[in-house]
């Protein structure tokens, strides 16, 4: 008899700054809790960043709380999935993008495989992935590390 796999509470972080960025991160929100297996919990607001390390447009960002019986991988090919369906491209590190949705936490999983490393090895650095998850997981961020950030451009959209 199959076991079910309990339910795993991870953080998703959505970006785009192509196109509508914003009906982007929309559809994606819908798309994950359409997603079997997966649902959205809670989401943030949607945010206005300036690139950091990018170029182009400013991004919209936002993150989302999701509860799921996904495996890490199985979660990450969900992910992909959906970037691919808004039509992502990849033609270089960083590049403007329709939809990029990042894995920043998966319970408290320790991950670093070829494909997927979690806890997210640069969202501390980062003011459009912390702004968003203190939004709905204060706890989960401290004061310390948005101070660290406060010089990056971020707006409530
Ligand atoms: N994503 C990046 C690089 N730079 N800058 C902003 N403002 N928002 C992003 O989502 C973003 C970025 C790599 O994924
Ligand atoms: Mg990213
Ligand atoms: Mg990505």
């Amino acid at each position: 008899m199959a076991v079910d796999r309990s339910d795993v509470t991870a953080f998703v972080a959505l970006g785009a700054n192509l196109g509508d960025a914003a009906q982007a991160l929309r559809d994606a929100l819908k798309a994950l809790d359409d997603t079997p297996g997966l649902r959205v919990v809670r989401a943030s607001g949607l945010y206005r960043t300036a690139p950091v390390q990018s170029t182009g447009p400013d991004y919209v960002n936002a993150v989302a709380e999701v509860s799921t019986t996904l495996t890490a991988p199985a979660l990450l090919d969900a992910l992909q999935a959906i970037e691919q369906q808004a039509g992502r491209e990849r033609p270089y590190r960083n590049a403007p993008r329709t939809l990029d949705l990042d894995l920043l936490l998966f319970g408290g999983a320790r991950i670093e495989s070829p494909r997927l490393a979690v806890p997210h090895p640069r969202m501390a650095q980062r003011a459009f992935v912390l702004v968003p998850l203190a939004e709905i997981a204060p706890a989960l961020v401290s004061t310390g590390q948005l101070a660290a950030v406060a010089d990056q451009a971020i707006e409530t959209l």
